[in-house]
């Protein structure tokens, strides 16, 4: 229900469309959305997508489809006797997609350049869909530093393993950089929905999106490991000064990228450890 009174900053336009900004997009006949395994001219986009409304993404493609059955649930819904939701990207062998009424819940891998991939396809689909204001979340799993494992962590802001919040890309052989900025006024929607009676605990705070899972996380359990367990701690409780709550590997790519478009996004992850408390999950 939210009035939108802003406008144009990024590709967002007054009347909740949004704008991708790239001229060739308008010259193309066809566009073939290769890892969803969909293109414009078989597909129906505004027929099978217009009514979309939020995308939800998370890592695994099993985790997508129990999301999905979990909304079927929640949005009252029900499939016609002995059918099952499908997957729609299933042809694709890459992502999973399921669409329970306006939500589609979708599995986006692991990594900045997994997840990439996946949101220039998705706000695609969603232009090509007509969709108006829509939303995406990512509802992940990450470390917690000193945040205990259960925890949910709303990301206020990202940054890289060097403390830039830029998401950084060459492009034509010179880097590209863009500012990863999540929606302030979302972050806030979000922390009301947090009940005291809740059986976990919210925060927010600082993402650090790495590019790796062991030492780029500061892990003593990697194949490698040139570190001691006390530069390694010293590291996390710098951090943890620094307003880092928790580590993951998404987050700088998808808060550019929505805000490049003018999409209001937002990564909620549970944590799955409290980093000061060790490595293996
Ligand atoms: C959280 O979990 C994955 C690594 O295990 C990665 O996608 C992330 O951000």
């Amino acid at each position: 229900n939210r009035n939108k009174t802003k406008s144009g900053e990024n590709g967002e336009k007054r009347d909740g469309t949004f704008h991708l900004q790239n001229p060739h997009l308008e010259r193309m006949d066809e566009d073939v959305l290769y890892h969803l395994g969909l293109n414009t001219t078989s597909h129906n986009f505004v027929e099978m997508f217009g009514d979309v409304k939020f995308v939800c993404m998370g890592g695994t493609a099993n985790r997508m489809e129990t999301f999905a059955y979990y909304l079927l649930d929640v949005l009252g819904l029900k499939l016609p006797t002995g059918t099952t939701l499908i997957d729609i990207s299933r042809n694709s062998h890459r992502y999973s997609m399921y669409k329970v009424g306006p939500v589609l819940s979708i599995s986006h891998g692991m990594g900045v350049p997994s997840i990439g991939i996946l949101l220039h396809e998705i706000m695609k689909l969603l232009k090509y869909a007509k969709v108006k204001d829509p939303v995406l979340f990512r509802i992940g799993t990450c470390g917690g530093i000193g945040v205990e494992g259960g925890t949910i962590v709303i990301s206020e802001d990202a940054v890289d393993g060097l403390g830039s919040s830029y998401f950084q890309v060459p492009v034509l052989g010179k880097i590209v950089r863009r500012p990863a900025v999540f929606d302030k006024e979302l972050i806030e929607e979000l922390k009301d929905c947090v009940d005291p009676k809740d059986s976990y605990k919210t925060v927010t705070g600082i993402t650090l999106c790495a590019d790796d899972f062991y030492e780029g996380q500061g892990r003593l359990d990697g194949a490698f490991c040139d570190y001691t367990e006390a530069e390694k701690m010293e590291y996390l409780h710098k951090l943890k000064d620094q307003g880092v709550v928790n580590f993951e590997m998404e987050a700088l790519v998808f808060a550019a990228l929505t805000h490049h478009a003018g999409i209001r996004a937002a990564d909620v992850c549970v944590a799955c450890l409290d980093r000061l408390k060790g490595d293996q999950v």
